[in-house]
């Protein structure tokens, strides 16, 4: 069914002040999620990997006016991370929203066996895609005094296997593993963490994986709802997760997959022959 709705997002977000990792294009699932957020009324600050990125996220921010404070930050550098929340103290003096939607592993641990992962492989996807999570809520949650919400991205690969995905698989269920224990030390201080598992989406880090076309080409087969997921999915749900409608939610991983996650058998008409 196509998507009808003409609606304006409500203000749900209103005089709320958030902070975004991940935008690398317009892409970018932390860029649906930006938007979405700030159709909602947050004001947003984003980071950004490196020189080679900035042009990119100057131009996607400036979309949304003049004063977007902009930060560099490599999630795997103490000191970075250290300058963009003490920028963050100084631009905004406070924090309500956090997206981590940062991930990476060396090109070769995503392209033969599991079994061959050399430990520097492991240690980069460790630290990249699930540490710098934890590093990031910690520089949070000092200027989340009225509360927050931190939101990451995962993938079904962290719960099944899911072929080449390989260390991937296993830095996202330890990103989701973290999300539960940082849940529970911030909990008293009202801040949430939360996961979306999203559906395959045709992003600069899915285009590099040989087979990401076939992925996307079976979600319509096996998915409950026949479908990919449509990037604007993501971004309405991490405004609910992120406004005082999720406010009794924690700790938790939500997929976002059109149901993909729930089946355990592809159905009949994929296994016939003349299908
Ligand atoms: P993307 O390439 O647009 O975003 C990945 C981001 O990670 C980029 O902005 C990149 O700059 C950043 N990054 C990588 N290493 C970094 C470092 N050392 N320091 C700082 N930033 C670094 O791709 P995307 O698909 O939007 O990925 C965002 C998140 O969504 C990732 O966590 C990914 O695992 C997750 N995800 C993606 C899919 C998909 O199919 N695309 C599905 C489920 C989950
Ligand atoms: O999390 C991801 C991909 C993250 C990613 C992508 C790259 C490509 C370029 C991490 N590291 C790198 N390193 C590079 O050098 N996804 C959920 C997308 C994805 O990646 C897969 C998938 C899916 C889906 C890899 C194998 C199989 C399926």
């Amino acid at each position: 069914m196509e998507n009808t709705n003409t609606t304006t997002t409500p203000r749900l977000l209103e005089g709320k002040l958030g902070l975004v990792f991940g935008v690398a294009s317009q892409r970018s699932i932390a860029w649906a999620i930006a938007q979405a957020w700030a159709e909602a009324g947050a004001r947003l600050a984003f980071t950004y990997q490196g020189e080679r990125l900035r042009e990119n996220v100057e131009e996607l921010a400036a979309t949304f006016g003049k004063d977007v404070p902009l930060y560099p930050c490599d999630v795997t550098r103490d000191s970075d991370l250290a300058a963009v929340f003490a920028n963050v103290a100084k631009d905004f003096g406070k924090l309500h929203l956090l997206l981590h939607s940062v991930a990476f592993a060396p090109k070769e641990a995503l392209e033969g066996q599991f079994l061959d992962t050399s430990r520097e492989a492991f240690r980069i996807a460790h630290d990249v895609s699930a540490y710098s999570l934890l590093a990031c809520a910690r520089g949070a949650a000092p200027l989340m005094t009225e509360g927050g919400s931190i939101l990451t991205l995962s993938y079904y690969g962290a719960e099944k296997v899911v072929p080449h995905y390989n260390v991937m698989g296993v830095a996202k269920a330890s990103l989701e593993a973290t999300v539960r224990y940082l849940a529970y030390d911030l909990g008293p201080k009202q801040v949430r963490v939360n996961a979306i598992s999203a559906g395959p989406v045709n992003t600069l880090a899915a285009r590099g994986i040989s087979g990401f076309t076939n992925m996307l080409r079976l979600y319509p087969k096996i998915s409950p709802m026949q479908r990919n997921i449509r990037t604007s999915e993501l971004g309405g749900t991490a405004l609910f997760l992120a406004s005082d409608w999720g406010g009794g939610i924690t700790g938790e991983v939500l997929h976002v997959d059109c149901g993909y996650h729930a089946m355990g058998m592809p159905p009949s008409s994929l296994l016939k022959p003349d299908a």
